[in-house]
């Protein structure tokens, strides 16, 4: 194993009163055991135990929820408090669950059902575990960098005094496995947090140097250790516990802490898996010479010799606990826990264990070492040599479950009944955004004051830039806007300091989402309700979907303004051009999106969406802008509002029986308006469906043929000839509309992008792409030709 460069002191602190340190160190051992035994028997439970009824392999990770046994046991029930929140490894879930099983917030029910349809997840899940989860992980990485931003947002409503007082800062801690150091996305988060120099972080890394498929390099350790420390972090090394630092301080001890160090991962891998055989015949051969070291090995059977060797101090309570105690600041600090994977399992240490369970035999044997009685597998205690009285009352005085209730609720913001609508005459829904915050910002109201906006480097070119020079950047000291004070004239006016309603990242999409993610928990996670807007190029969605995907799985609030979009781009060329993404919009649970065409309309959504990010079965909203002006129509808006936030209306109502209807998304709305006009002639009845929201038609649609009831779409098609075509256009993937033609079996010719786009003005790509009115009237021909009979 390589060195620490710089092993941290861990000066001891006594443990808490009323319970002296032994006997609390006592009562900590015993139940990590009991953590050890539930989390192994829950993943044994669901593969061996409950009928199979597919044949699959249930699955569920024993080897990773060994390694970082010690390091939850130790957190959850002797070093967090009430208001830390933690996003554990999510492979770990079943120690998880164990110590919310001990804790009394978790049932045996859900432990029994582990992985099957309404049991405990197999990843942590706010959103589907009872069992009080804080921040949902899954895919590697994203927990982790999850709580750099948490740290931020804490920070956001403590300073703007949106918590209580008299409650204190909380610790945001990740329980991090070493390989979500390869995803990328943990260091863009990293360079982020030391921006804005977060606080109160914690990253507990079980550093049992294996990954799925094999042991990681030796020479990693340095790297982490520079990366953390480059960033401002102190970095608490645990590498080698009690056992193995009381054997270093005996005679020839210090050879025996070199041979460790210097013994590669996958050797040491290796031994830890062989037992104790193994390690004496490697260290009789290699410091056999050494009389301290024939001693050592002459003192230990094969047994207790394996014991020491494997005493590192991710497994030693002891060592974690000084640890983590000793630190009482609120600097950002890693611990890098040295541990071993499968600690205490039969296939500790063996390369290939991350997928691998006991067997029925291996299960007996580890329930006779662990004292469990055949059927008490599930009782609280069985098995611990302490008396049952003591154990539950440490239990109901464990800090971490103290308060009660940890999610906590903040009251809903009122939203007025209209937003400010911008006047003029041409206007893009890009500009009309930042016209309507900048509006907001004007005013003193308490939607503008619990609006909090973010972007990613592109506050300017996506219009945040008037909200900004009004509501301010968020900082947590003041300082000063420099171009200002030098009297440098600048549009921008960038105040910084903690009353800032703006936070601005670097160009890192996948950043903007767990940040959003973030802010869009405040409200449980703080206390306070905030009301996010996120504002990036469309075509950087699938940039930062991963994290999109993940703010949205564990019902963050937030909304995300994605402008510019598609082709109508243009000069900027294919690689901005976004295509897929209103299919994303589509797709993504929580989330809904919208393409207005005119500013009237996105003012009705962003009001309905501020009330949609409170509402309890509410949800995030994606609203995907354009920086084409277009022609504002001048009406009242009020009639169709509702319909606007349902997904669509008529702009030019069908005839009853009409045998054509345009329905249109977003910016591509004057072609269809050309495009319908030049129809009228021929086809006098035809209608023009301005469509709002695709996802929305769409999920309604579903619900109505699930449920009966109908549908507001299939409302809005009802008027057209039962053998009509439709022809649709948006630009992005056709197939985000094509879907019209089922709801009542019309014949359907769907208009949008296939290819990927280039540079070019509009005339010209919606001509080469088939957006353009004459692509319309020839899709319109075709619908008319095949109705008569005639061949397209
Ligand atoms: C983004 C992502 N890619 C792949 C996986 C599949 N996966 C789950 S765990 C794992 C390896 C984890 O290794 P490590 O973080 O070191 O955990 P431990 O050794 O504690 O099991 C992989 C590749 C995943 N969950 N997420
Ligand atoms: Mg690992």
């Amino acid at each position: 194993m390589a060195a620490p460069a710089s092993p941290a002191a861990v000066p001891s602190k006594v443990l808490s009163a009323p319970l002296a340190k032994a006997d609390r160190l006592g009562l900590l051992q015993a139940l990590e055991r009991k953590v050890l035994w539930l989390s192994s028997w829950m993943i044994h439970n669901a593969n061996h135990l409950r009928p199979s009824r597919d044949g699959l392999k249930v699955g569920g990770h024993q080897a990773s929820s060994a390694s970082c046994v010690t390091l939850l046991t130790a957190l959850y029930l002797d070093v967090l408090r009430s208001v830390d929140r933690v996003a554990v490894k999510p492979h770990a879930s079943p120690v998880y669950h164990a110590l919310a099983y001990l804790l009394g917030r978790q049932s045996q029910e859900k432990l029994q059902s582990f992985r099957a349809l309404g049991g405990a997840q197999s990843y942590p899940s706010r959103t589907k575990d009872g069992d009080d989860v804080d921040f949902s992980t899954g895919s590697v990485g994203l927990g982790v960098a999850m709580t750099s931003f948490a740290a931020l947002v804490q920070d956001y409503a403590r300073l703007k005094g949106m918590q209580p007082e008299e409650r204190p800062a909380g610790r945001m801690v990740a329980v991090v496995g070493d390989a979500e150091l390869d995803e990328g996305n943990v260091f863009e988060a990293m360079l982020e947090g030391w921006k804005h120099d977060v606080r109160n972080l914690w990253w507990v890394i079980d550093y049992n140097r294996q990954s799925l498929d094999a042991v990681v390099s030796d020479r990693l350790f340095n790297r982490i250790d520079s990366l953390f420390s480059a960033m401002g972090w102190r970095v608490v090394t645990l590498k080698y516990g009690k056992k193995l630092e009381a054997a270093f301080a005996g005679a020839d001890g210090a050879a025996l802490r070199d041979w460790i160090d210097a013994c590669p991962n996958s050797l040491y891998s290796a031994l830890v898996f062989k037992g104790g055989e193994g390690w004496r015949k490697h260290l009789e051969g290699d410091l056999g010479h050494l009389p301290g070291i024939r001693g050592f090995l002459g003192a230990h059977d094969d047994q207790s010799l394996h014991a020491v060797m494997t005493n590192l101090a991710g497994h030693d309570m002891e060592t974690v606990l000084e640890a983590f105690h000793a630190v009482d600041d609120d600097l950002p600090t890693c611990f890098i826990a040295y541990t071993i994977k499968g600690f205490g399992l039969p296939f500790a240490g063996h390369k290939d264990n991350h997928a691998g369970l006991m067997n029925e035999a291996q299960m007996a044997g580890f329930q006779r070492a662990m004292g469990v009685p055949e059927g008490q597998e599930w009782a609280r205690f069985a098995g611990l040599d302490l008396p049952e009285e003591l154990l539950e009352a440490f239990l109901a005085a464990v800090p971490f479950a103290a308060s009660g209730e940890r999610r906590l609720v903040a009251p809903v913001v009122p939203v007025p009944d209209t937003l400010p609508l911008p006047q003029g005459a041409r206007m893009s829904t890009q500009e009309g955004f930042g016209r309507i915050l900048n509006d907001l910002a004007g005013g003193d109201s308490e939607l503008a004051r619990h609006i909090v906006t973010c972007s990613p480097d592109v506050t300017v070119s996506t219009n945040l830039g008037g909200w900004v020079n009004r509501r301010g950047v968020f900082d947590r000291r003041e300082r000063a806007d420099v171009f200002r004070d030098e009297k440098v004239i600048s549009a921008q006016r960038w105040q910084m300091s903690p009353q800032g309603q703006h936070v601005e990242l670097g160009i890192a999409e996948h950043n903007l989402f767990l940040l959003l993610a973030a802010l869009g928990l405040s409200a449980p996670l703080f206390g306070a309700r905030l009301l996010p807007v996120g504002t990036l190029y469309d075509p950087f969605i699938n940039r930062g979907l991963d994290a999109l995907n993940y703010a949205c799985y564990q019902d963050a609030r937030f909304m995300v303004v994605a402008t510019p979009s598609g082709i109508t781009l243009a000069p900027e060329g294919g690689a901005h051009q976004s295509i897929g993404t209103p299919l994303v919009g589509l797709a993504l649970p929580g989330l809904a999106c919208f393409e207005p065409a005119f500013v009237d309309e996105l003012a009705v959504l962003l009001r309905w969406g501020f009330g949609h990010l409170q509402a309890e079965a509410g949800g995030s909203v994606y609203l995907r802008l354009s920086t084409r002006p277009l022609e504002q129509p001048q009406r009242e808006i009020a009639p169709v509002a509702d319909e606007i936030v349902a997904g669509g209306y008529w702009l030019k109502p069908p005839a009853p029986g009409a045998e054509l209807a345009i329905c249109y998304a977003g910016a591509v709305a004057p072609e269809a308006l050309a495009a319908h006009a030049a129809l009228l002639e021929d086809i006098p009845g035809a209608g023009l469906l301005a469509i709002t929201s695709a996802d929305r038609l769409h999920a309604d649609w579903l619900t109505g043929l699930r449920e009966g009831g109908g549908s507001h779409v299939v409302r809005l098609l009802a008027p057209l000839a039962p053998d009509a075509a439709l022809v649709t256009v948006i630009d992005g993937h056709p197939a985000t509309l094509s879907w019209l033609g089922g709801v009542a079996r019309h014949r359907i010719h769907p208009l949008g992008v296939e290819t990927f786009g280039q540079s070019g003005d509009i005339p010209d790509l919606y001509r080469v792409y088939g957006l353009d009115a004459d692509a319309i009237l020839d899709a319109a021909a075709r619908a008319c030709l095949e109705r008569s009979g005639g061949r397209a």
